[in-house]
């Protein structure tokens, strides 16, 4: 099949979903076509199926925001005419109201193009909500041709704050097994962890919503028992005065800040624990990284976590901004070799449920009915 496949293409989980999918598929010998304003993150290196597509956005002198869905929803009418893309994949908002202009557009000319969109999390439960989107939103939502959410949870949700007349279908955020199991590299780990420290990690993009400081708070009340290192990958609004505030504490040497990371595969493998702390997620793909890599997680219960992290097998759940809770239960993982081990190898079976070839069948599924 020719696809095209609309998302942003950030460190954002959505953009690592959309990329991930579109190089499974194209594994598969589909041809995937990205149609976005930068190459995504997660797309280096040459693949003969895949074709990025970069949307130009003129400026002039009148605009003050120049009109970027107007130029996606032409660049996508001049991908699908040149291209023979037989449908489009939105990453919703605000993808799937310019694939529906698109879409419009191209059956003027009796060409169909079906658009399948899927819910992702924030652009549903934040951002699309706001009054001032959440018309078009809808519409879009209403008007594709098959709507999919990444969890059960988010569908849920979509339904209680959306007028939706038609079916969800869940299909869950999924993960490359064979890219995150990785042995980790003795030598870094040691470099990080010279006196056998314990290593945790968190991942997010550092927006109010992740609580950030609830990792640095958990990570102190874990440290009091058992001598541990935090990393902090990722970068966002947050980060600068997380990372004062963390200057400030006695141990601050052991809490390092990373910035963003394209190589997650080879820091997650010598982790010991993934620490994710969120007001809300509405799957949580950071953590379902981690557990492939064979890393338990300590997380909230919010949104669709639990719908991935098992409490007490491959990790544990705490309520939002309960840190005593959530550092007790990173103890209970890390307190002998033996509990740690089994929690390791929990999280990584609870990853297989979700790796990539159970899932991506079904995205085709879905485009074989629609077309
Ligand atoms: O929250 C983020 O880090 C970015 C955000 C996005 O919109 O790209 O992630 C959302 O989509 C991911 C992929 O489906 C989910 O795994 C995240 O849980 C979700 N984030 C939220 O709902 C807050």
């Amino acid at each position: 099949m020719n696809i095209g496949i609309v998302c942003y293409p950030t460190f954002g989980g959505s953009g690592v979903l959309a990329t991930e999918l579109g190089k499974a598929l194209a594994d598969k010998g589909h041809n995937i076509h990205f149609i976005t304003y930068q190459q995504p993150v997660r797309l280096s290196g040459f693949h003969a199926n895949i074709f990025y597509h970069e949307v130009r956005v003129p400026t002039y002198p009148l605009f003050d925001y120049p009109p970027y869905e107007t130029a996606l929803a032409s660049t996508m009418v001049d991908v699908i005419l040149n291209n023979d893309v037989e449908l489009l994949h939105a990453l919703c908002h605000p993808h799937a109201a310019a694939a529906y202009m698109a879409k419009q557009i191209l059956a003027k000319q009796g060409i169909r193009i079906p658009v399948i969109t899927t819910l992702h999390g924030t652009d549903i439960t934040l951002v699309g909500r706001d009054k001032t989107y959440s018309p078009v939103v809808t519409f879009s939502m209403n008007e594709s041709d098959i709507l999919t959410a990444v969890s059960h949870n988010l569908k849920e949700e979509t339904y209680k704050n959306f007028s939706i007349d038609k079916e969800i279908e869940v299909i869950h955020n999924f993960v490359d097994i064979q890219r995150f199991h990785k042995k980790p590299v003795d030598a870094f780990r040691k470099l990080i962890s010279p006196n056998g420290e314990k290593i945790i990690v968190h991942a997010s993009n550092f927006r109010k919503l992740k609580r950030v400081e609830d990792v640095v708070a958990t990570f102190l009340l874990i440290q009091e028992k058992m001598p541990a290192t935090l990393l902090l990958l990722g970068d966002g609004p947050e980060r600068t005065h997380i990372e004062a505030s963390a200057r400030k504490c006695e141990s601050h040497n052991t809490i390092k800040f990373l910035g963003k990371q394209e190589q997650m595969e080879d820091i997650l493998p010598i982790a010991d624990l993934f620490l994710l702390t969120s007001e809300y997620e509405s799957f949580g793909l950071a953590a379902l990284e981690a557990m492939a890599a064979s890393v338990p997680v300590i997380s909230t219960n919010a949104g669709g976590l639990p719908e991935i992290n098992i409490n007490g097998f491959s990790g544990y759940m705490s309520n939002v901004g309960d840190v005593e809770d959530m550092s007790k239960n990173a103890l209970l993982i890390l307190k002998d070799n033996a509990t740690l081990q089994q929690f390791k190898s929990n999280a990584l079976a609870q990853a297989k449920k979700f790796g990539i070839e159970n899932i991506v069948p079904l995205y085709e599924a879905l485009y074989k009915k629609v077309i």
